[in-house]
C-alpha cells in the first residue's frame, strides 16, 4: 500500500473522461479552496511542482477501479485525489489534505458505557451459513441505526467502525473464517462530513482485512442531503477497499437514483417489503429486485425476516442471504464467536 491517507476532508471532485474536466469543489476557508473549478487537466498541471506532473492525467486514464494520487502543489501543500470510477469515462472522490490517520488507540476510541456495538448474523440462504454480521448501536438496550443525538455523529461512526473492525478480526481468527465481512450503518452526516477513507485503510491495515471485508451501509438519506458529496464520499470508501451497500432498499429511503449513481456491492432489501413474503405482487416484486441486483454484480440480502419457513421461499425468489430474528438477534462480541463455533 502507498503511504498513509492523510484524513481532512478538502472537497470533493468528478472527473467527466468524455469531456476531459475535472470538476473541484472545495469549501471555501479550508487549505484548498484555490482549486475549486472546472479544470481541464493541462490547466490544473500549472498548479502542480514539477516532480507531481503528469501524475493526475495518469491516474485518470483508466477507466475503471480505484483512483489514488497524491501531488505537491506549487505552492507546497499536498492534496490526495481518492476515489473511483462510478463508469466508464467518469470518476469521483473526495480531496484529502492534511495530517495522516493517526495511530489508533482503541481505548481511546471506545463509545460511552451506554453505547456498545452488537452484532447481528447475516446468513447465506444457501448453506445456511453465517457469512457475515452487521453492526447495529445498542443504547440503553435497544439497539439504533442512527446515532442518539447527544453523541457526535462522526466519533460514532468512528467508535463502531473502529469496534466492528476490532470485533470483525477476532471473529476471522477466533473461529478460522477469513471469508467473513462486517457491515457498519454510516448517516448522511457521516458521509458527508467523513474523515472516514484514511480510517478504514488503517483499521484494513491494522488488522489485516482484505477488500471488502468491511462494508459501508448507506442509504438514500445520504443523496438527498448531499448528492455529490455523497457520492464522492463513497467512491473514496470504494478506493480504499471497503464495499458499499445499499441499505433499506424498498422503502422510499432508497431509489433507483442512487442506484444507478452508485456501484454497490450488495442490496439489502426493507423488511416492508420481505415481511409481506407469500403475497402474490410482492413475490413478483422482490424476485424482480435480485434479477436486477443479479445483473448490476450485486448480493442481496433480505432484512427483517421474522419467520425460518421464509427461507426457502426466499432463495427460491434468488436471495443469497438473509438476516432478522428469524436466524439470531444481534449480540455482543463473545456470543458472536459462539454463534459462528456453534
Ligand atoms: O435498516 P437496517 O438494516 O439498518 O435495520 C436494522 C434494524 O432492524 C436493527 O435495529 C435491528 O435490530 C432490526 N431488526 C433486525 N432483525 C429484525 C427482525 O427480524 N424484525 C424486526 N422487526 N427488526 C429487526
Ligand atoms: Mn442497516
Amino acid at each position: 500500500m502507498s503511504k498513509p491517507l492523510p484524513t481532512d476532508p478538502q472537497g470533493s471532485w468528478h472527473w467527466r473522461g468524455g469531456a476531459g474536466r475535472l470538476i473541484i469543489e472545495a469549501r471555501t476557508g479550508t487549505l484548498l479552496s484555490d482549486m475549486a473549478g472546472n479544470w481541464s487537466l493541462d490547466a490544473l498541471e500549472k498548479m502542480v511542482e514539477g516532480l507531481s506532473r503528469g501524475r493526475l492525467g495518469k491516474a485518470l486514464s483508466a477507466s475503471d477501479g480505484p483512483v489514488r494520487c497524491g501531488l505537491r502543489l506549487s505552492n507546497g501543500r499536498d492534496v490526495h485525489f481518492v476515489g473511483a470510477f462510478v463508469s466508464d469515462n467518469e470518476a469521483r472522490g473526495m480531496l484529502l489534505a492534511g495530517e495522516s490517520f493517526p495511530e489508533i488507540d482503541p481505548a481511546e476510541m471506545r463509545p460511552g458505557p451506554d453505547l456498545v456495538p452488537v452484532y447481528q448474523p447475516i446468513i447465506s440462504l444457501r448453506d445456511g451459513r453465517v457469512v457475515g454480521f452487521e453492526a447495529l448501536a445498542r443504547w440503553d438496550g435497544i439497539e439504533v441505526n442512527a446515532p442518539p443525538s447527544r453523541y457526535e455523529d462522526q466519533a460514532l461512526a468512528s467508535n463502531m467502525l473502529i469496534r466492528s473492525a476490532e470485533t470483525l478480526s477476532k471473529l476471522r481468527e477466533g473461529a478460522r473464517r477469513d471469508d467473513l465481512f462486517m457491515h457498519v450503518n454510516l448517516t448522511a452526516r457521516e458521509l458527508t462530513r467523513s474523515t472516514l477513507p484514511a480510517l478504514i485503510e488503517a483499521l484494513m491495515n491494522g488488522y489485516k482485512l482484505p477488500e471488502k471485508a468491511l462494508r459501508m451501509e448507506l442509504t438514500e438519506q445520504a443523496a438527498l442531503r448531499d448528492e455529490n458529496h455523497a457520492l464522492s464520499a463513497a467512491m473514496a470508501m470504494k478506493a480504499v477497499g471497503a464495499g458499499l451497500v445499499l441499505d433499506d432498499f424498498g422503502t422510499g429511503h432508497s431509489s433507483f437514483q442512487w442506484l444507478a449513481d452508485l456501484p454497490f456491492d450488495s442490496l439489502k432489501i426493507d423488511h416492508g417489503l420481505t415481511r409481506r413474503l407469500g403475497e402474490a405482487r410482492i413475490d413478483t416484486i422482490l424476485g424482480t429486485i435480485t434479477l436486477l441486483a443479479t445483473r448490476l454484480g450485486m448480493s442481496s440480502t433480505a432484512e427483517g425476516v421474522e419467520r425460518r419457513e421464509d427461507a426457502g421461499r426466499l432463495r427460491a425468489l434468488g436471495f443469497d442471504h438473509a438476516q432478522g430474528y428469524a436466524f439470531a438477534r444481534p449480540m455482543d462480541a463473545e456470543k458472536a464467536l459462539a454463534f459462528l463455533k456453534g
